[in-house]
């Protein structure tokens, strides 16, 4: 394995976490001969993440059947170190952290995801990789309501917001985020978080800060940003047909889909980078490590077709049939911009 040598101080800034979304049996293969950061199963079952060939593995319900099951894989260049903190997961490698947990399915979340989240986020400040720019949250029954009659999603979102409050979590140390659906298993989560680096919270002019989102969309507004630079990179937020604060064009998948589209190429395009301060600009033919997630499972061919026009051939993008974070949309997208 060739290492990039380390800086004088020990940090290396010169390389970034390849992922890559693939088949199952081709994650082990990849898992048999890499450095792996972490491994997200997106499966056919949930499980509590655990430490798999010293390194963090969690399994999330998000496959309906072996055939939209695949893996996502982090690996690095450099050693890793792993372990497990109060049935969190976790790995590091010298400049990036990978963490992952699970809340166990209930009729009410917000205090267990405000007590897994501190876990976490306690974690990442104690190993000293506090830095974090990418989360991702799969939410069991997102859109039914717990036991007190507060929709799942939003009942997530109090808990994950007392515990950015507590951590003192300023709008610009908000990370880019995926809050969506999942069939079963509670929430699964996982974090990226760095050592050094100074991830760039990125917002859409279009939309309204999601943690400004009005008091109708629930107690506690979601707390994530709509991108974030990190090393080089955009990640991009899952997206969906909101314009200001409102869902838009209810029922129309195509309209939808366009919509969400758009919402990323603003995010991503030159102009609205340089609001931010950052010279690069990208298109959708950018975009790689796509995820679709799409309402109803009849709903992807049309949403594929579009997706095809947009994204680079040689792009990963696998597609997910699960619920979105507002009962009104009907798809969502996420992708890295390189
Ligand atoms: C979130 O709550 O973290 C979230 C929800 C979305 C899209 C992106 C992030 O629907």
């Amino acid at each position: 394995m060739t290492q990039t040598p380390l800086s004088e101080n020990g940090i290396d800034q010169g390389y970034a976490l390849s992922t890559t979304l693939v088949d199952p049996d081709v994650a082990d293969m990849i898992a048999a001969r890499e450095n792996v950061l972490g491994r997200v199963d997106y499966t056919t079952a949930a499980a509590d993440p655990i430490l798999s060939a010293r390194s963090p593995r969690l399994a999330l319900h998000m496959a309906h059947g072996k055939a939209d099951s695949f893996s996502e894989l982090w690996t690095t260049p450099h050693d890793v170190t792993a372990g497990m903190h109060d049935g969190v997961a976790y790995a590091h490698d010298g400049e990036f952290l990978f963490v992952a947990g699970r809340i166990a399915e209930s009729g009410h979340y917000a205090t267990a995801t405000e007590k897994a989240y501190l876990t976490a986020l306690g974690l990442i400040r104690d190993l000293g990789y506090p830095n974090c720019y990418r989360m991702w949250n799969v939410v069991g029954a997102i859109n039914e309501d717990n036991a007190e009659g507060l929709e799942n999603y939003r009942d997530f979102c109090l808990g994950r917001a007392d515990a950015f409050a507590t951590m003192r979590f300023n709008e610009t140390e908000i990370p880019a985020a995926t809050g969506i659906g999942a069939l079963g298993g509670g929430i699964g989560f996982y974090f990226l978080t760095s050592r050094s680096g100074s991830p760039i919270a990125i917002e859409n002019p279009q939309q309204v800060s999601a943690y400004h989102y009005p008091q109708r969309y629930g107690p506690k507004a979601p707390k994530f940003a709509r991108a974030t630079r990190m090393g080089g990179r955009v990640y991009v937020s899952g997206t969906a047909s909101i314009t200001g604060h409102e869902s838009r064009h209810e029922g129309d998948l195509v309209r939808q889909t366009h919509l969400s589209l758009e919402n990323i190429a603003r995010v991503i395009g030159a102009s609205n980078l340089w609001e931010h301060g950052i010279g690069d600009g990208y298109f959708l033919a950018n975009l790689d490590h796509i995820k679709v997630y799409v309402r109803h499972a009849e709903d992807i061919p049309v949403v594929r077709g579009i997706c095809e026009r947009a994204f680079s051939p040689a792009a990963e993008v696998r597609y997910l049939n699960v619920d979105v974070c507002r009962s009104d949309l009907l798809v969502e997208i996420e992708g890295i911009a390189y």
